[in-house]
């Protein structure tokens, strides 16, 4: 696969801020305590200093002792489901889409627009590897991913890498991998959110020191779109001899929130459907991508992609059901 644009969303978890979370310890605080607010005469201050204290909570022992601190950004946790690494993105806002000076946009990664992440959430860490789903297997029976692409390339546990991600897993297999781990897909916005880790450019390092693509994941160096504009429907042979496919884990710089690979490798499947439109009409909270569609969002780029399209806004689609050598994904979600 090169870079055809062959599209997104059912995640609809129900949301309750942070924020709101908070607004409830206070109100119940003040039940339980009947500070009277009246009192004015003697002690004027004091009913209302404690009540704005509490309201604060900072008197809220009790409950901060129930609730502990959330994580900090990229802290990580390990999942004793999957035995894979997941780290802490915080709520926050980012500004999705076409970066600022990034002239390799395509029409739908714009308008960039203001989004919201009301839920800190975990993600992987990395893509899903080749070890977690041999565990996955091993639980649940389910059959092995493609053993070998058609130009004989060695895949998933036939490529003998237990540290490679796993590729040419669908929509679906994904889908009910996460829900396994107790967790889900990622929607376009949190992947986004996490891959730019609070930056604003294309891509949060240099490409060769972030990623593997088409220039760099196979024996030698090669000048992938250059190989690509001369005979593009040689371009997967001509990959497939020089030796490119999917990379261990974990060998380029993690972005600020100490993700791997979001960025090359191999491409991730999101939550949402796919429309080309849909930035022009995206709400400002955690968006979901549309409600029904045809095709599924792909993030990131992959060990076959051109250089151009290794960057954090770019955005492939494709049917659910395709199962391709280059399509992985990582997990996200509520983990306990
Ligand atoms: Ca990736």
């Amino acid at each position: 696969m090169g870079d055809p644009r062959p599209s997104g969303n059912l995640e609809t978890p129900p949301f309750m801020s942070l924020k709101s979370a908070r607004a409830g310890h206070g109100a119940r605080h003040r039940r339980n305590h009947p500070l009277s607010l009246k009192r004015t005469s003697d002690r004027p201050a004091i009913g209302p200093f404690i009540a704005g204290l509490v309201a604060l909570g900072l008197l809220g022992g009790v409950n901060r002792a129930q609730q502990p601190p959330a994580p900090t950004p990229g802290q990580t946790r390990d999942n004793a489901k999957d035995g894979q690494r997941y780290v802490w993105a915080p709520a926050g806002k980012f500004t999705m889409g076409c970066s600022p000076l990034d002239k390799y946009c395509a029409a739908d990664e714009s308008p960039a627009h203001p989004v919201e992440i009301t839920r800190g959430f975990w993600i992987g860490q990395t893509p899903v590897t080749v070890a977690a789903w041999k565990r996955y297997r091993a639980e649940t029976g389910k059959p092995p991913l493609l053993a070998a692409d058609e130009f004989g390339r060695k895949l998933n546990e036939a490529a003998a890498e237990n540290t490679q991600p796993v590729v040419a897993a669908a929509w679906d297999d994904a889908r009910d991998y996460c829900s396994w781990a107790g967790l889900r897909l990622p929607t376009e916005a949190e992947w986004e959110y996490a891959a730019r880790a609070g930056s604003t450019a294309s891509r949060y390092g240099e490409v060769d020191d972030v990623a593997w693509y088409g220039d760099n994941s196979g024996r030698k160096p090669i000048d992938s779109a250059g190989l690509f504009r001369e005979d593009p429907p040689k371009f997967d042979r001509r990959l497939f001899s020089n030796g490119n496919g999917p990379r261990g884990v974990t060998q380029k710089k993690p972005n600020a929130w100490g993700l791997y690979d979001i960025l090359g490798n191999v491409w991730e499947w999101v939550a949402d459907y796919y429309s080309p439109s849909y930035y022009g009409s995206s709400p400002p909270a955690d968006p979901q991508g549309p409600a029904t569609g045809t095709q599924r969002v792909l993030r990131g780029g992959a060990w076959n992609t051109l250089p151009n399209n290794i960057r954090v806004s770019y955005r492939l689609t494709n049917p659910q059901g395709d199962r391709i050598n280059a399509f992985g994904f990582r997990c996200a979600g509520d983990l306990r």
